[in-house]
């Protein structure tokens, strides 16, 4: 593994392709039950990336109610799909074996969508570590420091593996871009990225 940051820690290429495509298939399984929606922030701009979520807990944005945690799909109502066992187990090993994830984001770039500079901070408890898996096209990811300090890139290529944990969890990071045509894993192209959190 590389640790770019003090808390930073990313596994190249954890999934090999046979389980990138076993975990591809169980998304794409949710994924009818839990279509991809493009959220919209409280200022009213939709957001470039389409996203669902897996698990008790789901992250969402609307103009009305902003960014919040909540059980339920916001356009069908129902309750989220649950969270691939693949993904609890890349959890149990490498992020926190005692304290499960309640939510699970699911991230999907396609075209020009990107994800600017942010930190995540709309979790219970700021302490639980942050796992995410990506697959498809690789994603170029920045992350800075808290406050100061310079600002780091590395490439996210399908079947990697990071962790936020302790000094990282509130560094601020996005995805500037999406080299497209990097992966031949999605038939249509585009990245998706899974996100596992304790939010509750
Ligand atoms: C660093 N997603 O969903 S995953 C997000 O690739 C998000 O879709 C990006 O940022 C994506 O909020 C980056 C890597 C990641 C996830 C959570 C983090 C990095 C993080 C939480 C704290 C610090
Ligand atoms: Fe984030």
């Amino acid at each position: 593994s590389l640790q770019p940051l003090p808390g930073l820690t990313v596994w190249p290429g954890r999934l090999d392709g046979e389980a990138q495509a076993r975990l591809l298939a169980d998304v794409r399984r949710r994924i009818e039950q839990a279509p991809f929606y493009r959220p919209v922030t409280p200022g009213g701009r939709e957001m470039s990336v389409r996203m669902t979520n897996f698990g008790p807990l789901g992250w969402v944005t609307d103009q009305a109610d902003g960014y919040r945690y909540q059980p339920t799909h916001p356009a069908t109502g129902a309750p989220w799909p649950d969270i691939p066992r693949i993904l609890l187990e890349l959890w149990r090993e490498h992020a926190d074996p005692g304290r499960p994830p309640d939510a699970c984001l699911v991230n999907l770039y396609r075209g020009d969508a990107r994800m600017g500079l942010h930190q995540d901070r709309d979790e219970t408890d700021l302490t639980a570590p942050v796992l995410s898996v990506s697959l498809g096209d690789t994603g170029v990811f920045r992350f800075a420091p808290e406050k100061g300090g310079r600002s780091g890139s590395i490439r996210l290529s399908s079947g990697d593996v990071l962790v936020m944990a302790g000094p990282a969890r509130l560094c601020r990071h996005g995805i500037d871009r999406v080299l497209a045509g990097s992966s031949r894993l999605l038939a249509d192209g585009g990245r998706l990225n899974l996100t596992l959190r304790r939010a509750g």
